[in-house]
C-alpha cells in the first residue's frame, strides 16, 4: 500500500517511515515525489491543520494522504507551545531557540512542569477523511539531554522513564511516542477496511 506524507518536516518523515515501514505501509514524502509546497497552517487545532495539510496534498496527487499535526503541550503553560510548537521561538525559530524559549517560559513555574505530546494523524483520499490521535505524557527536564531524535526531545521525560526522548534510542522513542500510537491506530483502520473489502 503506497501513501504520501504531506510534511516537509524530515525528521518527522524519518520517523513515520520508522514506524509504518515494519507495519507494511510504504511512504512517500513530498520530497521522494518531488513536490515542492509550502502549506500555511493557520488552522486553530491540530485536527485543523492536519486535514488542511492532507486535503492540499491530497488534490494536487490524487493519491491516499496522510498528515501529522503534532506539538508538545505543557499544563503550566495552559497548553503552549501546542499548535506552534514548530514556531516558538518566532520568525528565525529552529529546535535549539524553541527549547530556550521553553525552559525561560518555565523558569518560574512549580514544578514538575507536566507536559505530553500529542500527534493527530489525518488520513484522506477520495471517499475518506479520518483522524487518528496519539498522545504521550510526561515531564519537562531542566536542560536538554541527548542528541537523538528532533524537536523538544531534549527536553522531555516520558513517563516510566528516567530518559529524555533524546536519550532513548529511536527503536524505544518510536514504540512508545503520540506519532506511534496515533500510527498504530491508522495501521489499524487499515487492516479492518481490508477485512471488510475481502468479505463483500
Ligand atoms: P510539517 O507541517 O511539514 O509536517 P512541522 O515541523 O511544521 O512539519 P508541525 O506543524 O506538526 O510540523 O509541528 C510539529 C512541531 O512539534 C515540530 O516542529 C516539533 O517542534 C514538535 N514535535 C512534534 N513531534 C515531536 C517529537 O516527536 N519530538 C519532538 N518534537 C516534536
Amino acid at each position: 500500500m503506497k501513501i504520501v506524507l504531506a510534511s516537509n518536516n524530515p525528521d518527522k518523515v524519518k520517523e513515520v517511515k520508522e514506524i509504518l515501514g515494519p507495519l507494511g505501509i510504504e511512504i512517500f514524502s513530498l520530497k521522494d515525489l518531488g513536490i515542492k509546497i509550502e502549506i500555511e497552517e493557520d488552522q486553530p487545532t491540530f485536527e485543523g491543520n492536519a486535514r488542511k495539510k492532507a486535503r492540499t496534498v491530497f488534490e494536487l496527487t490524487g493519491l491516499p494522504t496522510i498528515a501529522d499535526d503534532s506539538g508538545l503541550m505543557v499544563e503550566a503553560l495552559d497548553g503552549a507551545p501546542g499548535v506552534y510548537s514548530s514556531r516558538y521561538a518566532g520568525e528565525e525559530h529552529n529546535y535549539e531557540k524553541n527549547n530556550q524559549k521553553l525552559l525561560q517560559e518555565l523558569k518560574n513555574k512549580p514544578e514538575p512542569h507536566r507536559a505530553k505530546f500529542v500527534c493527530f494523524i489525518n488520513y484522506m483520499t477520495e471517499t475518506e477523511d479520518e483522524i487518528f490521535i496519539g498522545e504521550t505524557s510526561g515531564e519537562i527536564l531542566k536542560e536538554p539531554r541527548g542528541t537523538n531524535g528532533f524537536g523538544y526531545d531534549p527536553l522531555f521525560k516520558p513517563d516510566g522513564f528516567d530518559k529524555s526522548y533524546a536519550e532513548l534510542p529511536s527503536e524505544i522513542k518510536n514504540k512508545i511516542s503520540h506519532r506511534y500510537k496515533a500510527l498504530v491506530k491508522f495501521r489499524n483502520y487499515l487492516v479492518e477496511k481490508l477485512k471488510k473489502q475481502n468479505v463483500h
